[in-house]
């Protein structure tokens, strides 16, 4: 198993194509019901997650948890002169391609250990649960997003899965992200192909491939093989939980509000 965590492998699907995101939207709203237990997920929560590869699990951290998180970055941002009051203080991390910006800032600003930990904490027995299995947070980072970074996409994104599995029929593990602030739509959240997980033979996977490419309506060719794009937008608290077959990507930012995430990958023991 590999983990190429900050190289996509899949940077041989450039092209998607600008369009609507009322799919998964609908499929969000009908969780909406089951999103607010914790720890034991209903059978429900389970089957959706295993048909669909992703689960949303609405103020899943109270926004008391998640708040000194976002304060310890606005302040590492401004000790690092990257943010501060509204302002964008480095030209040279401004004028950095989208994707390029986030691991960097991921890897300048310093993890608040303990609330990190709590985050982990709480997740993690809802992970099991879901997973049915023994999970282990083998990785977390930062996925920070300066504002105004352009016109909101599909096209150019670097979808990607994290782990390659020698079995596909194995989830190799769950991915989660937290929202630490609310982010909008077009904010840059993670965007995810809901279904992608049970791609199972390599013709569908270059079928899939090709569909990204496309410069038709992508989401309209993704839905009639049971695919659709999730934003992972929503309110500070709000967690998303991924099966880490599933193809992912950075977006662009384009609202003016700093895109403030967190990812936690959990490997199946
Ligand atoms: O910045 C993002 O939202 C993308 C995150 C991602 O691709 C990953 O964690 O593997």
């Amino acid at each position: 198993m590999t983990k190429p965590w900050d190289v996509a492998n899949d940077k041989e699907l450039p092209w998607l194509q600008q369009s609507r995101l009322a799919a998964s939207v609908a499929e969000l709203e009908s969780l909406c019901p089951l999103v607010h237990s914790s720890k034991t997920m209903t059978p429900e929560q389970k089957s959706f997650f295993r048909e669909r590869g992703y689960l949303f699990l609405k103020g899943a951290f109270p926004k008391s948890q998640v708040r000194p998180i976002k304060e310890h970055i606005l302040d590492e941002l401004k000790r690092l002169k990257v943010w501060s009051s509204g302002k964008t203080l480095s030209a040279s991390i401004k004028n950095m391609p989208a994707f390029q910006q986030i691991a960097k800032l991921s890897g300048m600003i310093k993890q608040n250990d303990l609330h990190a930990k709590l985050i982990i904490q709480t997740a993690s027995s809802t992970i099991a649960s879901l997973a049915e299995a023994k999970v282990v947070p083998a990785q977390s980072q930062l996925l920070i997003s300066l504002p105004n970074q352009g016109n909101w996409t599909l096209n150019g994104l670097n979808w990607h899965t994290d782990v390659s599995s020698s079995n596909p029929h194995r989830m190799p593990g769950i991915q989660a992200f937290i929202l630490i602030d609310d982010v909008k739509p077009h904010g840059g959240a993670t965007l995810a192909i809901a279904g992608s997980h049970l791609l199972r033979s390599r013709n569908e996977s270059s079928r899939v491939r090709e569909i990204l490419r496309e410069k038709g309506d992508v989401e309209e060719a993704l839905h009639s093989s049971n695919l659709s794009i999730v934003e992972m937008s929503g309110q500070a608290g709000d967690l998303y939980l991924m099966d880490m077959r599933v193809l992912h990507t950075p977006s662009i930012n384009s609202t003016s509000s700093i895109r403030m995430m967190a990812t936690v990958r959990y490997l199946i023991e």
